[in-house]
């Protein structure tokens, strides 16, 4: 499908890979590879092409592969979670989830050789995890409490699906878009508040008027690498809810055709739009859509401060609240999956959704129920009123997974916040969120405080360190936060965030703390 024109021999590795064999390819060949195991499998199947069915082979924990899910809009079934429960059940105590900053689900401990099984149940209750690593489009985000939302603009459920239908062709993997120069972002945010951090998506769509029409105001080129990070800039296009989906086909279409390929530090959509310019890579948008793309709005919707779903909230539908249940670093084991299935079918509608800030919210539960839920047991480990600095608390996956870590995250994330509410009364919710390195899959960026892993050296021995982000703006005028100091050993952390806590959040010392 691409028409790159390089010779092969001026490929790099990653593009010639692809042009050997698409990623894709590897779907029919999942028994043999089950058979003959992941020792035996040829390298560049296992270690990349197999991330176009969605499965990660872990240098780190080798033979137990990491499945990373699409979730549509952040929302699933109890059928499909309990699906995703018992599949992680099988191992132990390798077997967990996680939920990622991108509203989706990573099943950890995977075995090859269960792959062929899990894929068919997968296929039973609608699930599917295709397309979801190297250069595929990600899980697509879409406002978290769409449809239930008093406030909502637009209900981004169904759009976010038939986006992820065109681009995976329902789930069963679409050649038209499996050779992309790169990684592609796409979020549709329906609400006020923008809670899909819009501005660092390739593509994303913000609710706007015009003329009386709500429609959406797009932006593109936004995106976090370890060389550079950008917010979106605005396309000046603004379309209606059923143009959605062909803006994303053609804007995908052209970042395939025309996408810089040569260097992969170079490849996401805005260094191409670097080198045409906006106006150009808008002019080449309108001329291949089938209906002429009108200018922006005048302005989008986002006047809200961001939400963070936790807690008890009236829905539009009245005599329905939804609930949203923090989940300590998105991290989940096997009986928590069963449990939220469960609370999720007793109390609600079965459904459960994920957010962003990877916790998950239990829509559609009737008054008469509320209060019964909220005695569930589950909620002392997945609170609804959990500490200030706990609640805003995101973090990547880190080294005890991801080979590309340069520090260990999550469990440090809760260490240290823990001791630092022990030690504080913090009056709001601070944002932090670690990431294990440049990559910044935790967004330090849009964080009040970012921690990036970093190495560094003290006393002539090289430690685990962060470089320290502030700023991070969401919500309304959501604009990327700056690194204000490098390479602080992690040893060294903590006081230098009990300060910032009290100088610049208002936090006070505890008494005796
Ligand atoms: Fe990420 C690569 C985890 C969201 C930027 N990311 C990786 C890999 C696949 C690297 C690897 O093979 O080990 C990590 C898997 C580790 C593991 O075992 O879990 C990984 N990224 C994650 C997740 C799980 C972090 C989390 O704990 O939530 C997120 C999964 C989202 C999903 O469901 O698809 C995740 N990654 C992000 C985000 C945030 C976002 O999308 O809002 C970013 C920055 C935004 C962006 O992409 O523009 C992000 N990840 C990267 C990059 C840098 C991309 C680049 O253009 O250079 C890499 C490295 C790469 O692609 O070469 C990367
Ligand atoms: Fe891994 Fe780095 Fe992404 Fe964290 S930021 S998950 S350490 S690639």
């Amino acid at each position: 499908m691409t028409t790159t024109t390089a010779k092969p021999s001026t490929l790099n590795k990653f593009e010639k890979f692809k042009a050997e064999k698409d990623g894709l390819a590897v779907k029919s060949e999942i028994e043999q590879f089950a058979r003959m195991g992941w020792e035996a499998m040829d390298e560049t199947d296992r270690d990349h092409r197999l991330k176009w069915l969605g499965v990660f082979f872990r240098p780190v924990t080798p033979g137990k592969f990491m499945l990373r899910m699409r979730i549509p809009n952040g929302i699933l079934t109890s059928q499909q979670m309990r699906v995703l429960a018992e599949i992680v059940q099988r191992y132990g105590e390798d077997g967990n989830a996680d939920i990622t900053t991108r509203q989706n689900l990573q099943l950890r401990g995977i075995r090859i050789e269960d792959i062929p099984d899990i894929f068919n149940r997968f296929e039973q209750v609608g699930l599917t995890s295709v397309q979801s690593g190297m250069d595929n489009v990600r899980n697509i985000t879409g406002s978290p409490v769409a449809g239930i939302d008093r406030d909502e603009l637009i209900d981004t459920r169904e759009l976010v699906q038939a986006v992820q239908d065109t681009i995976t062709n329902s789930g069963q993997g679409n050649p038209e878009f499996t050779n992309l120069p790169r990684k592609f972002n796409i979020a549709i945010a329906g609400g006020r508040d923008n809670s899909v951090h819009a501005e660092i998506n390739d593509l994303a769509f913000l609710p706007a008027y015009k003329e009386g029409t709500l429609g959406f105001n797009v932006i593109v080129g936004g995106f976090f690498s370890g060389k550079r990070c950008e917010a979106a800039i605005p396309l000046n296009a603004w379309v209606e809810a059923h143009q959605v989906v062909e803006l994303c086909r053609v804007v995908l279409e052209i970042y395939r055709d025309c996408g810089l390929r040569a260097n992969r530090q170079k490849a996401r959509l805005m260094w191409l739009i670097d080198e045409w310019g906006i106006e150009k890579f808008r002019s080449e948008v309108d001329q291949k859509l089938s209906y002429p793309l009108q200018t922006a709005a005048p302005k989008d919707e986002i006047d809200w401060e961001k939400r963070d779903h936790i807690g008890v909230y009236p829905q539009k539908q009245e005599g329905y609240h939804y609930v949203g249940l923090h989940v300590p670093v998105g991290r989940l084991f096997a009986t928590d999956l069963f449990d939220l299935a469960r609370v999720a079918e007793v109390y609600g509608s079965g459904e459960i959704r994920l957010t962003v800030e990877q916790n998950i919210i239990i829509p559609q539960i009737p008054d008469s129920r509320l209060e019964t839920f909220l005695a569930e047991p589950l909620l002392q480990k997945f609170s609804t009123q959990p500490e200030p600095l706990s609640r805003a608390l995101v973090s990547c996956t880190g080294s005890q997974f991801c080979n590309f870590a340069l520090i260990e995250t999550k469990n440090r994330a809760l260490a240290m916040i823990r001791e630092l509410e022990a030690e504080l009364c913090v009056p709001q919710s601070v944002r932090i969120h670690w990431t294990g390195c440049p990559n910044s899959c935790g967004q330090p960026q849009v964080a009040d405080i970012g921690l990036m892993g970093t190495k560094t050296r003290k006393e002539g021995k090289t430690l685990e360190g962060v470089d320290l982000y502030m700023g991070g703006k969401v919500g309304k005028d959501a604009h990327l936060g700056q690194c204000v100091q490098k390479g602080i050993p992690c040893e060294d952390l903590k006081p230098i965030l009990r300060n910032l806590l009290i100088e610049r959040f208002g936090a006070t010392p505890k008494v005796g703390a």
